[in-house]
């Protein structure tokens, strides 16, 4: 009997071992390779130690905080200089973003490009664990990224959230493999970033009265309720650092001209004839903007990008750059006078002359500017990075005339957009329809030549927040859409439409894991 009973354990072990070596991984996303060498499994658990050089301390301290909050521990995983366990180098052969990690008896190896590499290893490590209960099947996975900018946006003018807020979106940004923030910080209907040369920015223009309920179809209704808030430069120095820590970068935006009603509210000199404006309580595009040919409006645009710059280290700084009607500027005796100084013959070259020379000032600074499509028209020269969001044949055109681009066509990448073809359920949303599945299979290198696709630096997807009144929302909008989105990013070549489902099940236990909010339609099968 005993003799039987030990028998049967063996085999019910053999078989478990050849189960869960031979299972599908479902790392998202998806890695170079995967290989599974032998049987057997390592298993995690909070006692188990990281072995890591001094040099290593921010991306073992980033897991072992990680691994806390889901085993629920009381404190996080032990970092040591020697021993056995999860052990991390750094082999600068290896692309900067990717790694290579080897799990057998001994332990877990990895070893990372850079800190980011070594990072990126973790990301997948936890993964694994939180998905597969701690058990980490023996294998072998090298991975690098496809694409060097990695970005979400992330509207905060049109509805404020809170540091912890923008946290818990760089958290689940790091845990996609993102490496850029683009933090839209400034715009009609909210000014968010204190700026010490002009406190009326944020006294003022950081709050409007109340806000514009459903579409605005006549007739218009008005909630009533004031909205605000603001960032402190001590607090924009705590995100920045915190998504420093989590490798990701934050290119602020500053927008100009279009989008500044929020600014022109708290100081109507910028406009061209000082007009009287609210903080917007509407959306869409307004006409007021400010005045271009002024010089006080080029001191203060480079006063507010003094400060911005001192507060972001990004090399790119978005200066916006869409959405600015002229109607201001044909009948303004400043802008007229300014085209005439300059030889320009019409408005759009004089936000053409507006974007160059704070290009010029940016770059004497040591930064460059990105700007959203349109800076095409006022004929932007290829120093200038072009994000394309008006389709993807802007961002084509733009890489092919030998501009940067990061492409970001709203046909694809709005997740502000309906997420369902019948909306039912949803909530009331700004427009559109975007699934899951359309994100998955878009080629961003689609209608453009092959000597011009290294221009395409990177992809991002755009969380405008109109319709979006908190982070739980905004999650909802960016879960699970991000899975598909990262995959373009991360591994843009090595997507497989035959296990993303499988490996979008697995992820819902990582979300569940966390807390964070995701939409139910792709999980139930509504496109
Ligand atoms: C267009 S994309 C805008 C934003 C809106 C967004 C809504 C872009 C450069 N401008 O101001 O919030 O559409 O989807």
């Amino acid at each position: 009997m005993r003799l039987y009973s030990t028998f049967v354990a063996m085999f019910m072990a053999l078989m478990c071992a050849v189960t869960v070596s031979a299972r599908e991984l479902n790392i998202l996303p998806e890695p170079l390779s995967v290989n599974v060498e032998a049987e057997g499994n390592y298993t995690v658990t909070a006692k188990t130690k990281i072995v890591a050089l001094e040099e290593l301390n921010n991306p073992a301290a980033r897991f072992a905080e990680e691994m806390m909050l889901y085993f629920g521990a009381k404190k996080p995983m032990s970092i040591a200089k020697r021993g056995k366990g999860i052990t991390l180098n750094i082999d600068k052969n290896i692309h900067a973003e990717g790694y290579e990690m080897r799990v057998n008896g001994e332990g877990i190896n990895i070893v990372g490009g850079s800190e980011a590499g070594v990072y990126y290893a973790l990301q997948t490590l936890r993964q694994i664990i939180v998905t597969n209960d701690s058990v980490v099947p023996y294998c072998a996975i090298k991975d690098e990224p496809a694409f060097e900018y990695r970005g979400a946006h992330l509207d905060v003018s049109r509805h404020f959230m809170s540091v912890e807020e923008v946290k818990e979106y760089i958290d689940i940004l790091a845990a996609h493999k993102l490496n850029r923030l683009h933090w839209h910080i400034t715009d009609d209907q909210g000014w968010r970033i204190e700026i010490k040369a002009y406190p009326e920015l944020t006294e003022k223009g950081s709050s409007r009265k109340e806000t514009l309920i459903g579409h605005g179809a006549e007739p218009k209704w008005w909630d009533g309720t004031p909205h605000g808030g603001y960032y402190t430069q001590e607090e924009i120095r705590e995100v920045v650092k915190y998504a420093e820590q989590h490798y990701i970068t934050i290119i602020p935006e500053i927008e100009m001209p279009g989008h500044s009603q929020a600014a022109l509210h708290a100081l109507p000199w910028l406009g061209c004839h000082e007009q009287d404006v609210d903080v917007w309580t509407m959306w869409g595009v307004t006409p007021e903007v400010l005045c271009a040919g002024k010089e006080t409006t080029y001191t203060f645009l480079e006063n507010v990008l003094s400060e911005v710059v001192e507060l972001f280290p990004s090399e790119l700084i978005h200066i916006g750059g869409d959405e600015c009607p002229k109607e201001r500027w044909k009948v303004c005796e400043h802008c007229q006078a300014m085209m005439k100084a300059q030889g320009l013959e019409h408005e759009e070259q004089l936000q053409g002359y507006l974007v160059t020379r704070i290009e010029k000032f940016l770059n004497s600074k040591g930064r460059r500017i990105i700007g959203w499509d349109e800076i095409l028209e006022g004929g932007v020269t290829t120093t200038a990075t072009v994000m394309a969001w008006r389709g993807a044949k802007i961002g084509a055109y733009a890489a092919e005339h030998g501009h940067e681009v990061v492409m970001t066509p709203l046909p694809i990448c709005y997740f502000d957009f309906y997420q369902t073809e019948s909306r039912e359920g949803e909530g009331l949303r700004i427009g559109g329809h975007i699934n899951f599945e359309k994100i998955y299979a878009w080629d961003p290198f689609d209608g453009i030549s092959e000597q011009a696709r290294k221009n395409i630096i990177g992809v991002q997807c755009n969380l405008w927040s109109e319709y979006l009144k908190n982070i739980s929302m905004v999650e909802g909008q960016l879960l699970p859409r991000l899975g598909a989105m990262c995959e373009v990013q991360w591994s843009v070549d090595r997507r497989n439409e035959a296990t993303i489902r499988q490996k979008m099940e697995s992820m819902r236990k990582f979300y569940d894991a966390y807390g964070w909010n995701y939409a139910p339609y792709y999980f139930d099968g509504r496109k």
